[in-house]
């Protein structure tokens, strides 16, 4: 397989699998990691989502050279309804996801942790938008998540170069987290995956889902949007009665994601 999906303890694992490639996507890749994703979507019984992948190299290269890219000049065309969904583009993911960054993460790679809400880094992880080497530009919101994330200097820096940066710059300019030597990075992972397990199911997805959508609003249109999200929290989820009532009672929660 060339994607890797499990599920335990409420995490949803996603790993590229094609390690000979530096875990370039492919489209059969592709195709499976978005069905994967609307699995974990669906699945009332996962919360949260790690995506890393195969080895100690690399997250992702990107889109395949060699068969991806002649697939999308040819069939996808600019056709965005062509294209598998994923949260690049396409699918909304409300659930928190963690990206594991094992390695390069270069092109659609940085694409893809760029999509997730949690970057961690392992020490030798790069980060790059270098399809301007290859006489194209970012498709799949780089251009449009990069500069929302970082200074727009050094994500121009890295659109317009196609030079990669460091796990430690990309620290610095907050792209990531949290930068750790890469036999510690799973467990780092996981340790986010479960402080956020800790906290309301549906009231993550509903933060999440206000920032994101809060993005390409106005402040007041924002306002509004998450006062709307608010009040469904509060007024129709049990997870609200459980979250205050363990607090009177001095006890944790058990959320129902209900
Ligand atoms: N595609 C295909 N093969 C790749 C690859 C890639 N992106 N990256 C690496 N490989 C393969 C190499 O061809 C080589 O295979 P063999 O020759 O052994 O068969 C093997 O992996 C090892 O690579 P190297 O020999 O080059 O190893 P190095 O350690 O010297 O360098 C590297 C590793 C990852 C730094 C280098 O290979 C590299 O620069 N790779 C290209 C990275 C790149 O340019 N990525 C951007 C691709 S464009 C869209 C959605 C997505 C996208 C666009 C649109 N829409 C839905 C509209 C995304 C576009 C991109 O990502």
């Amino acid at each position: 397989m060339a994607l890797l999906y499990e599920k335990r303890d409420r995490i949803a694992y996603f790993t590229i699998n094609r390690p000979e490639a530096y875990n370039a996507m492919d489209p059969e890749t592709l195709q499976e990691l978005s069905q994967a994703l609307i699995d974990f979507r669906d699945d009332d019984g996962v919360w949260v989502g790690i995506i890393t992948g195969a080895g100690d190299k690399a997250f992702c290269a990107g889109a395949d050279i060699k068969t991806m890219l002649p697939y999308m000049r040819e069939v996808v065309k600019g056709e965005t309804w062509r294209e598998p969904p994923t949260p690049m583009r396409g699918l909304e993911l409300w659930k928190p996801m963690i990206a594991a960054v094992n390695g390069v993460a270069l092109g659609g790679g940085t694409e893809i942790a760029l999509a997730c809400d949690i970057r961690i880094a392992a020490e030798n992880a790069r980060f790059g938008q270098p399809e301007v080497k290859l006489g194209i530009i970012p498709g799949w919101g780089g251009t449009q998540r990069l500069p929302r994330h970082i200074p727009y200097a050094i994500a121009a820096q890295m659109i317009l170069t196609g030079e990669p940066i460091s796990a430690q710059d990309a620290y610095r300019v907050g792209l990531v987290n949290e930068v750790v030597p890469l036999p510690q990075l799973m467990a780092t992972a996981e340790k986010w995956a479960n402080k956020i397990l800790e906290v309301g199911p549906l009231a993550a997805r509903a933060g999440k889902e206000a920032m994101l959508m809060g993005t390409s609003m106005t402040l007041e249109e924002g306002l509004r949007y998450e006062l709307m999200l608010f009040d469904n929290c509060i007024s129709h989820t049990e997870d609200a009665q459980e979250g205050i009532n363990a607090f009177i009672e001095k006890r944790k929660p058990q959320w129902r994601a209900k």
